[in-house]
C-alpha cells in the first residue's frame, strides 16, 4: 500500500492538497470563535447608528467604504432600470430559476392545525412575521441567487414587508443585478446601504428606515458579529461561516475532474471555503490532486482557490465507505455530494445540510437552480439547523380554547399543581371559575 501523501516526482509535489488515510485523520475540535477585535468595531457602529440613525449610517459608509451615498433610498426608477437592462437570456434565465425556487419552497410552509378533545380546542395558528430585513452582500460576493433565495420564501410565508438591504458601489447603488432581482419580486424598498451599520438600522431603524422584526441573508464577519448583537432585540437566521463541500464517494463511474472541479467550484467562494473528498479508491484520490493541481492555472479565480484547498482542501481515503459516512454525520458539511455504488447506504447519513446524490447533481445546480434553498447550515451547524425555508419567516402561536367539561374535569389537579409552586393566585385563579 502506497504512503498516504507520498510523491516524488517534483510537478506532483507542487500538488496543493493533500491525501490523508481516515486513521490518521482528527476531526477540528469545535470551537467558538470570538475576535474581540472585531466584535468592540460593531459594538461602536451600533452605538453611533443607535445615536445618529441616517447621518451615521452615513458617515460610517464614508469611512469604511470611501462612498457617500446621497439616498439611502434606493429609488423607484434605478430598480426598474436595472431590470430593464437585463437582456433576454439573462431575464429568462433569472426568471426559470426563481420559479424552480418558488416551486419547491411552497412545501416548506409550516400550516396551522388544531384538534378537539372533550370540547375543547388546542391548536397551532402560523402567521407570517411582519416585517423582515433581507441582507444582500455586495462587492466580489454580490450574489444575485442570494436575492431569491430569501426574497422568495418571505414571499411565500405572506411577509407583508421586505426590506432590503446591500452596500452601494461607486455610483452609490447597489450591484445591478441585486437590483434587477429586486424588482422582478416587485420589491420596492430597498436601501444602499451595507455592513454591521445597515445591521444596525434594521435592528433599531433611523429616521427613515423602520427598524424590522427579523434580519436575514449572509454577510462578512461584521455583518455576521452585528447579527449576533442585535440578535433577541430581533430575530436573525443564522450565521453563516464559509461554505463547505464534503464529497462522499466509491462509485468508480465517476469521473475525478467532475470531483476536482466541484471542489474548485467551491473553493472560489473564498480563502475560507473548505472542499473535502472521502473516497473508498486511492487511485481516484490521486487523480483528483493531480487534476486539482494540473486544472488550477486555466481558472479565473485561481488566486482564491490556490488558497482555499491549500488551507482547508482534504482528500481522506478510507477502506469501508460507512466509516467515510461516520466522518460525514461527525463534521456534518453545509453541502454533501454523495457518489455511492448503492444509493442505500444515504440511509446513514444524519447530519448535512444538503444532500446532493449522484453524478448528475453537484452543488452548483443546488446553488442557482434545482430549487431548494442555498442559504445552509455552516461549520457543523448541520448538527441541529436546517436550510432556510418558508417556515424562516413565519411563527407560531398556540391556541387554547378549553370547553367547561374539561375545564371542570382538569381544573383542581393544576390548582394543585400550582400550589406546589407556592404560586396561591395561579391555583386562586383556577378555583374561582369552580365556584
Ligand atoms: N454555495 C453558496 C451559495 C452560492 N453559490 C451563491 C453561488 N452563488 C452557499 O451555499
Ligand atoms: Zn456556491
Amino acid at each position: 500500500k502506497p504512503k498516504t501523501g507520498q510523491v516524488t516526482d517534483p510537478v506532483k509535489s507542487a500538488t496543493m492538497i493533500e491525501i490523508t488515510d481516515i486513521q490518521n485523520y482528527s476531526v477540528p475540535e469545535r470551537r467558538q470563535v470570538f475576535d474581540s477585535t472585531v466584535s468592540e468595531t460593531v459594538s461602536k457602529i451600533i452605538r453611533r447608528v443607535t445615536e445618529g440613525g441616517d447621518r451615521a449610517l452615513k458617515e460610517i459608509t464614508v469611512e469604511i467604504d470611501g462612498i457617500s451615498v446621497e439616498q439611502l433610498r434606493v429609488p423607484q426608477s434605478a430598480l426598474d432600470k436595472a431590470f430593464e437592462a437585463l437582456d433576454y437570456r439573462t431575464r429568462t434565465v433569472f426568471e426559470q430559476a426563481a420559479d424552480n425556487i418558488r416551486t419547491y419552497h411552497r412545501r416548506t410552509a409550516l400550516i396551522s392545525w388544531n384538534f378537539e378533545h372533550k370540547g375543547t380546542r388546542l391548536g397551532m395558528k402560523v402567521t407570517p412575521i411582519d416585517r423582515v430585513g433581507i441582507y444582500v452582500p455586495g462587492g466580489q460576493a454580490a450574489y444575485p441567487s442570494t436575492v431569491f433565495m430569501n426574497i422568495i420564501p418571505a414571499q411565500l410565508a405572506g411577509v407583508p414587508e421586505i426590506a432590503v438591504f446591500s452596500p452601494p458601489g461607486q455610483n452609490g447603488l447597489p450591484n445591478e443585478y441585486v437590483m434587477a432581482c429586486c424588482r422582478m419580486l416587485n420589491i420596492s424598498e430597498v436601501y444602499a446601504a451595507g455592513g454591521a451599520q445597515s445591521v444596525a438600522a434594521m435592528a433599531y431603524g433611523t429616521e427613515k428606515i423602520r427598524p424590522v422584526y427579523k434580519i436575514c441573508g449572509p454577510g462578512n464577519k461584521y455583518v455576521a458579529e452585528a447579527k449576533k448583537q442585535v440578535f433577541g432585540l430581533v430575530g436573525i437566521d443564522s450565521v453563516a461561516g464559509p461554505s463547505e463541500v464534503t464529497i462522499l464517494h466509491d462509485d468508480p463511474d465517476v469521473r475525478a475532474d467532475i470531483i476536482a472541479f466541484d471542489m474548485m467550484a467551491q473553493a472560489e467562494h473564498d480563502e475560507d471555503a473548505k472542499s473535502v473528498l472521502i473516497t473508498v479508491n486511492r487511485e481516484t484520490a490521486e487523480q483528483v490532486q493531480q487534476m486539482l493541481t494540473a486544472r488550477l492555472p486555466e481558472m479565473k479565480r485561481r488566486k482564491i482557490i490556490e488558497a482555499s484547498l491549500m488551507r482547508h482542501g482534504k482528500i481522506i481515503v478510507c477502506d469501508r465507505i460507512e466509516d467515510g459516512i461516520e466522518l460525514v454525520n461527525r463534521t456534518a458539511p453545509e453541502h454533501l455530494e454523495v457518489l455511492l455504488k448503492d444509493e442505500h447506504k444515504i440511509d446513514l447519513i444524519r447530519n448535512a445540510g444538503a444532500i446532493f446524490i449522484g453524478k448528475w447533481s453537484g452543488v452548483a445546480i443546488g446553488d442557482y437552480y434545482a430549487g431548494p434553498n442555498h442559504t445552509l447550515p455552516t461549520e457543523r451547524a448541520a448538527m441541529y439547523a436546517s436550510p432556510l425555508s418558508v417556515a424562516d419567516f413565519q411563527k407560531k402561536s398556540s391556541v387554547i380554547r378549553y370547553s367547561e367539561h374539561l375545564f371542570k374535569e382538569h381544573a383542581e389537579s393544576a390548582a394543585y399543581f400550582a400550589d406546589k409552586e407556592k404560586l396561591f393566585a395561579h391555583a386562586q385563579s383556577l378555583r374561582q371559575r369552580l365556584d
